[in-house]
């Protein structure tokens, strides 16, 4: 049966299938959490934000939540559904039996909490101490759905204990530098240890019956095989990428448009040991454009390449920051139709066009594209 908005439903299998219902992030109360060891290990040695902590300045809030506003009504226009998650309060500390933090992160990016398989919306563990409860935001969403689709699942990975046994101690000193990282990220030297299962959610792509997962910082090995566990009927495919010396969330590096094409950091090429499926099955895998800046927005924990963080609305059409003129041009000699959306000064709240999203409903079902 055809998608119809007067009714809810949950089902995406793909990174690409045509976009019917999403989930668009608010800025609302996001906080720049005190220092933790997963945090500190991905803040950028030379930010702007090293040693700070509290709500975000109340201009910054204002400004992202228009962006993001806008861009919920440009979806709207296109005929797709947009869902906001409603924000609670960051400021609230937390404390479990294993650890303390001064306050929480926010209600962006959705991409980071939630992943859609199928007809399943599954929480993930996720690995700051900041974000234990930030699937709150998301909750009467999924209670929603939850109520008016019964084929929907929500599920939720258990709740990991997140205690200092989690952290390699190595990664927090204040100065590492990028040739010890990069050494670390070629041996498979995370700040996270294999203490117990932790994933972000924004490590998984979804290729129907494949799961590609990036081991990282936010990805430990026993988050990767819960995931095969709880995912019998996929197959689950562990890559990393050793270019990367911050290595989180795998939507700034890898990113399929249609089925048998992806874009590739040049600077986090797959290691062509890990691209065997891809190659067998026809895919092509092409170096993303160079973004459009040197250095990311103020406060902003993310690398420049946001600028390949693209929303794909079809195989054909796909969502494209506004300033990132390089990937734009790209897109468009990769045959897709760009629609430019406005979100740069929204970037230090999480990430970019794929991060501030989490899909709902695709058109299509599981296929295989690697037989
Ligand atoms: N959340 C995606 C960030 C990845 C990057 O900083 O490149």
């Amino acid at each position: 049966m055809a998608w119809s908005p007067d009714k809810t439903e949950v089902k995406s299998w793909n990174e690409w299938d045509t976009l019917r219902h999403v989930i668009v992030g608010r800025a609302d109360d996001c906080h720049i959490p005190p220092e933790e060891p997963a945090l500190d290990a991905k803040v950028p040695e030379d930010s702007d934000m090293r040693g700070q902590w509290g709500r975000r300045p109340q201009e910054t809030i204002d400004r992202a939540n228009e962006l993001l506003d806008n861009f919920a009504d440009q979806l709207r226009k296109r005929d797709i559904k947009v869902d906001r998650p409603v924000s609670i309060d960051h400021a609230q500390p937390v404390t479990t039996p294993d650890f303390h933090t001064d306050s929480q992160f926010g209600c962006m990016p959705p991409r980071d909490v939630l992943l859609t398989v199928g007809r399943e919306m599954l929480e993930a563990t996720m690995s700051y101490r900041c974000r234990w409860f930030e699937y709150l935001n998301y909750r009467p969403l999924l209670k929603q759905y939850w109520e008016e689709d019964p084929r929907f699942r929500h599920e939720a990975a258990p709740k990991p204990r997140l205690t200092d046994a989690d952290y390699h101690p190595d990664y927090l000193s204040e100065k590492i530098g990028d040739a010890k990282r990069l050494e670390w990220a070629a041996e498979k030297f995370f700040v996270t240890t294999e203490e117990e299962p932790l994933f972000d959610a924004a490590d998984v792509l979804r290729f129907g019956k494949d799961l590609v997962v990036q081991h990282g910082f936010t990805t430990n090995l026993k988050g990767i095989e819960w995931l095969r566990r709880h995912f019998p009927d996929h197959r689950v495919h562990t890559v990393n990428f050793p270019g990367d010396p911050y290595p989180i969330h795998i939507d700034a590096t890898f990113t399929p448009l249609r089925p048998g094409l992806i874009v590739n950091n040049p600077q986090r090429r797959l290691p062509e040991d890990q691209r065997e499926m891809f190659n067998k099955n026809g895919w092509d895998i092409v170096d993303a454009a160079q973004p459009a800046h040197n250095t990311p927005p103020p406060l902003c924990y993310s690398s420049t390449w946001l600028s390949m963080n693209v929303l794909v609305l079809d195989p054909k059409t796909v969502c494209v920051e506004k300033s990132e003129v390089y990937q734009a041009e790209q897109m468009d000699k990769l045959g897709m139709e760009v629609v430019e959306v406005e979100l740069r000064d929204a970037y230090a709240f999480g990430g970019g066009l794929h991060c501030c999203t989490a899909d709902v409903y695709r058109d299509g079902d599981c296929e295989d594209y690697f037989p």
